[in-house]
C-alpha cells in the first residue's frame, strides 16, 4: 500500500457524482479508492461497487470496501477496510480469502500492540488529525504518534484524518507509507490536480525519507 488513497463520502463531491470524482482521482494518480458508505441501501451500494470496479480495473487501482463484507464479496473487490467495532479481523480474512487486501483501523495504543501479529495488510492510522468528516472519533495520533506507531508496527501505515496538501509532505516523513484522503479530494474543485498535487508531495518525501534509511 503506497500513495495516495482516495476514500469516498457522496456527500462531500459538491453536486458532482462519485463515479466522476473517482474517475478524476485516478487520472491524478490515486493508487487505491475505498468505498465508504453509510446510508446507501444494499442494491445500490452493490450496483455503485460494480461501475467503480469497471473505472479501477483497466488501471489495476484496487477497489476497497468499508466494512461491509457482503457488498465485497458481491461486487469481487479486492479487499475490505474494518475498523476495531467492525467484523473482527479473523472473520473478515476467512470470508475474503487469503489473497483479499484487509485494513484495520488502529484508534488506541492497545489497537496498535493487538494488531502486531494479525496479517493484515495494513494499518489505518485514525484519525492523524481531527477532521471535520468524521467527528465520533478517538483522540488523534498526530504526527508523534503515527511516528510512534512506524516505530514499533511491521504493517505499512495508511494515515487519515485532516490530510490535504498543506500537510501531506509531514504525513509521509512522520511514517506514513499511503494518505489516505475523503474531503481534500472529493470536494477540491479539480480531484485530479488535488491528487496529483497530494502525489507530488508525498513522492517527494517518500523520497527523501527513503534516502535517509
Ligand atoms: N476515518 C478516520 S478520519 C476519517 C475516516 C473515514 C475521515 C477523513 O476525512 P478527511 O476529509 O480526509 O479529513
Ligand atoms: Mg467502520
Amino acid at each position: 500500500m503506497r500513495g495516495i488513497y482516495l476514500v469516498t463520502d457522496r456527500g462531500l463531491c459538491r453536486g458532482r457524482s462519485l463515479l466522476e470524482v473517482v474517475r478524476m482521482a485516478v487520472q491524478g494518480g490515486a493508487s487505491c479508492v475505498q468505498l465508504r458508505e453509510k446510508d446507501l441501501p444494499t442494491r445500490a451500494f452493490v450496483e455503485e461497487a460494480l461501475a467503480v470496479k469497471n473505472i479501477l480495473a483497466p488501471h489495476r487501482v484496487p477497489l476497497m470496501i468499508n466494512d461491509r463484507i457482503d457488498v465485497a464479496l458481491a461486487c469481487g473487490a479486492d479487499g475490505i477496510h474494518v475498523g476495531q467495532e467492525d467484523m473482527p479481523y479473523e472473520t473478515a480474512r476467512r470470508l475474503m480469502g487469503p489473497k483479499a487486501i484487509i485494513g484495520l483501523s488502529v484508534e488506541t495504543w492497545a489497537d496498535v500492540e493487538a494488531s502486531r501479529d494479525l496479517d493484515v495488510d495494513y494499518l489505518g492510522v485514525s484519525p492523524v488529525f481531527a477532521t471535520p468528516t468524521k467527528t465520533d472519533t478517538k483522540e488523534p495520533w498526530g504526527l508523534e504518534g503515527l511516528r510512534k506507531i512506524k516505530a514499533f508496527s511491521r504493517h505499512p501505515l495508511v494515515a487519515i484524518g485532516g490530510i490535504s496538501q498543506i500537510n501531506a509532505r509531514e504525513v509521509a516523513e512522520a511514517g506514513a507509507d499511503c494518505l489516505a484522503v475523503v474531503s481534500a479530494i472529493c470536494s477540491a474543485g479539480n480531484p485530479a490536480d488535488a491528487t496529483a498535487r497530494l502525489k507530488h508531495a508525498f513522492d517527494e518525501a517518500l523520497r527523501l525519507r527513503d534516502n535517509h534509511k
